[in-house]
């Protein structure tokens, strides 16, 4: 049995096992020999010519140590052409061997179109990282042309991935092997059910969250990228960037003028498991009870009806409370404090949350992204319940707890200056390669297949460099 390390960096501290100082070292990994691909044939020669360049470059341009290639271009890749049949069935048989095969075979778009979000499984991109670059699928245009969604969503992640290949933390993020394949959720699904703690897949993967710590860490190998909304927003910002956001955000919405109240607006999601349940039972729908039966305190209501309560506004309507109107973002820092909750999956919005200056009350979740651990409560965020939301939110407004709340405001603010940077996710994202190849050569070994068939098996003369797509 495969031993799954978790999804997260195991670190003596619980977070993200990088820092800013980790970055320091990246230049020196390029270093070891045990760090260059290995999974080539004779790769003598490679590692023999890569050493003397990396001497080379360091003797002669210390200050370009950090932006040494990982791969040696030049090098031509070989793949051993025969397998033995022996190997092609236990190549056949492996789960992760036949789910990427499936996903380059041609879908039928109109069952996915009329079928969202797909059944768990269902839905994933493959790629393959190879020399350093990444690969796409030759059937990308295709998947891409299912949904808006699904264009953004995969447009996203091939420039995050692209731009954190290319960027000062590719050492961080360095694989050992010449090529390494993955798959990525594109949809909300991970392939982990927290209700059953049940893990659908044996293999690792990306998706955009992974289940809450509270379930355990060792039970879903899938690994939290960041999340395609906080790049197509943050990408471009830097810490000076955010210094003159934050404080402009002080200077429209100081902490005294603010209404004293709870916000919250959002859609009717759900999770999959309230399928059939009445509005007013889903978490979101008693959210929203609870603003109805203490309007001093909250400010709830619902904007958008989809999934389950796609054509039932009307007949809702008199049941709940819809705004009238969407309110701007940023316009929500007029209140002292904003509620996030959990909709079908995870709160894309936390993260945009900790970079304004109203109070984050973040209801218990069940799906976290990659930083969730280095957040604490009472710190960066107050923690709540359904069933104390009330309790919780009249301590926040309290006048007395004025100072208190800014503090918290005031943590999140700074996570969110360092966090929320295109340099930032880049790194974050190649800490998370890093942790998925550990994982993924662990899955291939126990189940007794060697990289080099693999590779061979999946044919990656078929994949393309990814082209910039985000015009
Ligand atoms: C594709 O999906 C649609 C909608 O679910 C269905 O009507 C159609 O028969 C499917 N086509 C094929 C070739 O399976
Ligand atoms: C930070 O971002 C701003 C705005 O995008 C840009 O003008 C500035 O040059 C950047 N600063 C650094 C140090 O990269
Ligand atoms: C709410 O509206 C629906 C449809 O318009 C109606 O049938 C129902 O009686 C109303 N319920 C209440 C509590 O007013
Ligand atoms: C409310 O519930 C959350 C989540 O269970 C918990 O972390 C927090 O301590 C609770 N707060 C109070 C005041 O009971
Ligand atoms: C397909 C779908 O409904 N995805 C939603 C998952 O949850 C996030 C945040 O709660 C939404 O932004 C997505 O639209």
């Amino acid at each position: 049995m495969p031993v799954y390390i978790r999804h997260l960096p195991r670190s003596a501290s619980g977070v993200r096992g990088h820092s800013a100082e980790s970055a320091d070292q990246g230049g020196l990994y390029s270093l070891t020999p045990s760090a260059l691909p290995t999974d080539n044939d004779s790769s003598m020669k490679f590692v023999i010519a890569s050493f003397l360049s990396v001497i080379i470059v360091i003797f002669f341009f210390p200050d370009k140590i950090r932006s040494l290639p990982i791969f040696d271009l030049s090098v031509p890749v070989h793949y051993r052409s025969t397998i033995s049949s022996k190997t092609a069935a236990i190549l056949r048989r492996n789960g992760f061997i036949a789910d990427f095969t499936r996903a380059l075979q041609p879908m039928n778009t109109t069952h996915l179109s009329t079928n969202w979000p797909p059944p768990d499984g269902v839905f994933y991109i493959p790629f393959i990282l190879r020399n350093g670059r990444l690969q796409c699928p030759p059937n990308l245009e295709e998947i891409q042309s299912i949904n808006q969604l699904t264009r953004e969503r995969s447009r996203y992640l091939i420039d995050m991935m692209r731009t954190a290949l290319d960027s000062r933390w590719q050492t961080t993020g360095q694989v050992r092997h010449q090529t390494l394949p993955f798959l990525a959720f594109i949809a909300d699904q991970n392939g982990c059910d927290v209700s059953e703690r049940s893990n659908a897949f044996a293999y690792p993967r990306f998706s955009w969250s992974v289940p809450a710590t509270k379930f355990g860490v060792d039970w879903c190998n899938a690994f939290s990228l960041p999340g395609y909304s906080n790049w197509a927003s943050f990408r471009n910002e830097n810490e000076t960037s955010w210094d003159s956001k934050l404080a402009s955000n002080w200077r429209k919405y100081p902490w005294s003028s603010k209404k004293n109240k709870a916000l919250w607006r959002g859609s009717t999601t759900c999770p999959p498991s309230f399928m059939g349940a009445k509005l007013n039972e889903t978490p979101r729908g008693k959210l929203v009870q609870m603003g109805m039966k203490n309007p001093d305190l909250i400010d709830s209501a619902f904007v958008n009806f989809v999934n389950f309560f796609k054509d039932k506004k009307d007949e809702l309507r008199n049941q709940t409370n819809v705004a009238i109107k969407r309110m701007p973002f940023e316009k929500q820092m007029a209140y002292k404090a904003i509620i996030d909750i959990d909709g079908n999956n995870w709160s894309s919005r936390f993260a945009s949350l900790l970079c304004i200056n109203s109070v984050v009350i973040k209801i218990d979740p069940d799906y976290i992204e990659y930083f969730f651990r280095e957040l604490k409560p009472m710190v960066h965020y107050v923690p709540a319940s359904l069933d104390n939301i009330t309790q919780v939110v009249a301590y926040v407004l309290h006048k007395d707890n004025g100072g208190e709340m800014k503090d918290i405001v005031n943590a999140a603010n700074l996570w969110c200056r360092k966090s929320m940077t295109g340099d930032a996710m880049a790194r974050d994202l190649m800490f998370q390669h890093k942790e998925y190849e550990t994982e993924f050569t662990n899955y291939m070994a126990s189940n007794s297949i060697d990289m080099e068939s693999m590779v061979s098996f999946l044919h990656p003369n078929d994949f393309v460099n990814c082209g910039s797509n985000m015009d």
